[in-house]
C-alpha cells in the first residue's frame, strides 16, 4: 500500500469514528445506541443474575443436605425456588442468548448496527429495572412464592395473598417486552441488513439460528404476557379468567404458560445449537456438513416446538387420545435434533478438530445433552410421566437439558467470542479446568436426582424425613452444587486475569470463517470499514484471500445498507438513528407504570402519561436528518 492510500484510510477512520462514536463519560453510556456495548452490557447484567440465582440454588442445596434440616423454613424455601427457576427462566437463561445475538448477529452479517438501535437500548433498560425490581421485592419479602410456572389457584387470589405474585407477575411482562424488542430487531436485522452476496445459502448457522428463536420469541411470548395480565386482573380489579366457580378455567392458565412454556426451552437451545455449530465449523477447520439439513432441522425443531406443551400436563386427565397426539410429537422432536448432532459428529469426523476450550464445552454437551434428551424421551410417555412428575426425576432431566443443552455450549460460546468481545484471550489452562469442575460437578449434582426421583422424592419441598434412603443421594447433590460454585468462580477469576492483561487477541486468533472476524477485535464503533461483500458461505476461508468490499455508504452519516431478503442484493440506503436518552426516559416511565399498576389499577391511567410524553419526544421528527429515500 502506498503512502497516499494509507493516509487516506486513515483519515477515512477518523471520519467514521466522528460519525459513530458516543458521546464520552457518563452520558455516552446512557445514551448509547450501539449494539456491541448494549449486547456486552446485556451478557454481564444476564451473567450477574446467573450468579444471584446460582447463589439461590446452593442456599436450596445447603438445606437439603440432610434431613430435617432448619436452615430455611419452608416460606423462604419457596421463594427461593421460585426465585431460582423464574431468575434462571426469564432473567438469565433467554437473555444471555438473546444478547450474545445483540453483539454477534450484525457483526457476522457484516451491518454496521443492529436494527432499530434504540428500540434495543430501550430494551436492555426494561430488562434491567425488570430484573432490580423483582430482586428488591424479594428482598423486601414479597419475592415470588408459586413457583416458575405460578399455577392457579395457588398463585391466584384466594391461595397467594399480599404482593408476592403480582411482582412476579409484572417481572415476567417486563421480561417479555423485552425480549420482544430484541425478536424484532434481529429478523429485521437479519433478512435486510446482511452483507450483499450473502444469499440465503450463505447464512451463518448462528445467524440462522437466531432467525428460528426470534420468530419463537414472537409467537410465544404474547402468550404468557396475556396469562400474566389476566393474573394480575383477577388479582387487582376481580375478574374471574381463572376461576371455575365463577365460569373461568384454572387450566386455561396451564395452557397458556406452556404454549409459551415449552417453546421457551427451545428458544433457550436453539441460540445453543447455533453456538455449537460456530465453534464446531472453526475448529474442526472445514465447512460444517450437512448444512441445508442443519437449516431444516432448526426451521422443524421451532415449528414442532409449538405442538409439544401439553407434554407438561399429562397429569391433568386431558383425553388419551390427545395426550398420545402429544407423546408422538414429543418422540418426533429428537429426530431434528439427532440430525443436527450426526451432522456436528460428520464435521469432526472429516475434519482436524483442534480440542481448545470451547470444543470441549461442545464435546461435554453432546454427553449431558443426550442423557438429558432420553430422559425427555422417557417422560414423554405418559404411563412413566404420571409416575414421576413433580419428583426429582423431573428437576435432573430439565436441568441436563437446560445445563447440558444451553450453558454449556454458551459457556463454550463465551470463551470462543471472548477476544471478539473485549480483544483479550481467556487462558486456556484455566479454562480446562474449569470445564472439567463444571462437567464433574454437575453430574455429581444432577446425576442422583433421577435416583431420588424413581425413589419417590417430590420436588419443591422444602425437606424431607430421614430413614426413605434418600439422604445419602440429597448429600451428594449438595457436594456437587460447590463444585459447581467453583467452577463459576475460576470463570470469574479467568475473565478478570484476561481482562488485566496487556497481551492483545489479534483480529482473527481463531481462524474463523465468518465476517464477524473480518473487522478488529474488539470492533470500532463503526463495525467494518467498507460495507464487506460475500461470494461464499466461509468468506474468510482461505484464511489469507482478500475480503472484496462495496463501498458507497456514506462516511459522515449513520448510514445502513439494506439489501433484499433472499438475494442480499442491495437495495438503498438507511439512516440510523443517533444516540439519545429517550429510550432510557421511557423504559423508567414503562417501569412506573408496571409497579405503581401492582398497586392500584390506576397507575396504568395515570402512568400512561409519562410514557406517552416519553415516547412523543422520542419520536419527534428531526428536520436535520435529511430524508434519503431510495438513494442507490
Ligand atoms: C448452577 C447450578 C444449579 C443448581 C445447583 C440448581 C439447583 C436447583 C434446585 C435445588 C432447585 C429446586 C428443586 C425443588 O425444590 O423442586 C432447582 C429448580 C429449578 N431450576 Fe435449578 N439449579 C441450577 C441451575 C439452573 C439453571 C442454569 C437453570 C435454567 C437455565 C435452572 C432452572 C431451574 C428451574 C426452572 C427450576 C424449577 C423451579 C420451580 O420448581 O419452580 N437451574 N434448581
Ligand atoms: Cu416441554
Amino acid at each position: 500500500m502506498t503512502d497516499a492510500t494509507t493516509a487516506q484510510r486513515e483519515r477515512d477512520r477518523q471520519t467514521l469514528l466522528a460519525t459513530w462514536a458516543d458521546r464520552p463519560g457518563l452520558m455516552g453510556w446512557l445514551t448509547t445506541v450501539d449494539h456491541k456495548r448494549i449486547g456486552r452490557r446485556y451478557v454481564v447484567t444476564a451473567l450477574v443474575f446467573f450468579v444471584l440465582a446460582g447463589i439461590m440454588a446452593m442456599l436450596m442445596r445447603i438445606q437439603l443436605s440432610r434431613p430435617e434440616n432448619h436452615f430455611l423454613g419452608p416460606d423462604r424455601y419457596n421463594q427461593l425456588f421460585s426465585m431460582h427457576g423464574s431468575v434462571m427462566m426469564f432473567l438469565f437463561a433467554v437473555p444471555v442468548m438473546e444478547a450474545v445475538a445483540v453483539y454477534m448477529v450484525p457483526l457476522m452479517v457484516g451491518a454496521r448496527n443492529i436494527s432499530f438501535p434504540r428500540l434495543n437500548a430501550f430494551s436492555y433498560w426494561i430488562y434491567l429495572f425488570g430484573g432490580i425490581m423483582i430482586f428488591l421485592a424479594f428482598l423486601a419479602d414479597v419475592g415470588p412464592e408459586a413457583g416458575w410456572s405460578g399455577y392457579v389457584p395457588l398463585s391466584g387470589p384466594d391461595f397467594s395473598p399480599g404482593k408476592r405474585t403480582d411482582f412476579w407477575a409484572q417481572m415476567i411482562t417486563f421480561t417479555e417486552v423485552a425480549a420482544l424488542c430484541i425478536a424484532v430487531e434481529l429478523v429485521a436485522t437479519i433478512l435486510s441488513m446482511r452483507a450483499p452476496g450473502m444469499t440465503l445459502r450463505r447464512i451463518p448457522l448462528f445467524v440462522w439460528s437466531m432467525l428460528v428463536t426470534s420468530l419463537m420469541v414472537i409467537f410465544a411470548m404474547p402468550a404468557v404476557m396475556v396469562g400474566s395480565t389476566f393474573l394480575i386482573t383477577d388479582r387487582l380489579v376481580g375478574t374471574q379468567f381463572y376461576n371455575a366457580s365463577e365460569g373461568g378455567d384454572a387450566l386455561l392458565w396451564q395452557h397458556l404458560f406452556w404454549f409459551f412454556g415449552h417453546p421457551e426451552v427451545y428458544i433457550i437451545f436453539m441460540p445453543a445449537l447455533g453456538m455449537i455449530s460456530s465453534i464446531v465449523e472453526t475448529f474442526s477447520r472445514r465447512p460444517i456438513f450437512g448444512y441445508t439439513a442443519m437449516v431444516l432441522a432448526l426451521f422443524a425443531t421451532g415449528f414442532l416446538a409449538f405442538g409439544l406443551w401439553v407434554h407438561h400436563m399429562f397429569a391433568t386427565g386431558l383425553p388419551p387420545l390427545g395426550n398420545s397426539f402429544y407423546t408422538a410429537a414429543s418422540m418426533m422432536i429428537a429426530i431434528p435434533s439427532g440430525v443436527q448432532i450426526f451432522c456436528w459428529i460428520a464435521t469432526l469426523w472429516t475434519g482436524k478438530p483442534i480440542i481448545t476450550v470451547p470444543l470441549l464445552f461442545v464435546l461435554g454437551f453432546f454427553a449431558l445433552f443426550v442423557l438429558g434428551g432420553m430422559t425427555g424421551v422417557m417422560v414423554a410417555a405418559v404411563p412413566l410421566d404420571l409416575q414421576v412428575h413433580d419428583t426429582y426425576f423431573v428437576v435432573a432431566h430439565f436441568h441436563y437439558v437446560l445445563i447440558g443443552g444451553a450453558v454449556f455450549p454458551l459457556m463454550g460460546a463465551l470463551y470462543y467470542w471472548f477476544p471478539k468481545f473485549t480483544g483479550r484471550m481467556l487462558s486456556e489452562r484455566l479454562g480446562r479446568w474449569q470445564f472439567w469442575l463444571f462437567f464433574i460437578g454437575f453430574n455429581v449434582t444432577f446425576f442422583p436426582m433421577h435416583i431420588l426421583g424413581l425413589m419417590g422424592m417430590p420436588r419443591r419441598v422444602y425437606t424431607y424425613p430421614a430413614g426413605l434412603g434418600w439422604d445419602l443421594p440429597n448429600l451428594i447433590a449438595s457436594i456437587g452444587s460447590w463444585i459447581i460454585a467453583a467452577s463459576v468462580l475460576l470463570f470469574a477469576i479467568n475473565v478478570v486475569l484476561a481482562l488485566r492483561s496487556r497481551e492483545p487477541a489479534g483480529d482473527n486468533p481463531w481462524g474463523a470463517p465468518d465476517l464477524a472476524w473480518a473487522t478488529t477485535s474488539p470492533p470500532p464503533p463503526y463495525n467494518f470499514e467498507e460495507t464487506p461483500a460475500v461470494r461464499s458461505r466461509e468468506p474468510l476461508w482461505p484464511l489469507d484471500a482478500d475480503l472484496a468490499v462495496m463501498t458507497g455508504l456514506s462516511k459522515t452519516r449513520r448510514e445502513a445498507l439494506l439489501t433484499s431478503s433472499t438475494d442480499a442484493l442491495p437495495a438503498t440506503r438507511w439512516a440510523l438513528p443517533d444516540p439519545g436518552i429517550w429510550p432510557l426516559l421511557s423504559a423508567l416511565a414503562l417501569t412506573l407504570l408496571f409497579v405503581w399498576s401492582i398497586f392500584s389499577p390506576w397507575g396504568v391511567v395515570w402512568g400512561a402519561i409519562p410514557v406517552a410524553i416519553a415516547l412523543t419526544a422520542w419520536f419527534w421528527p428531526k428536520r436535520s436528518q435529511p430524508s434519503m429515500g431510495g438513494a442507490q
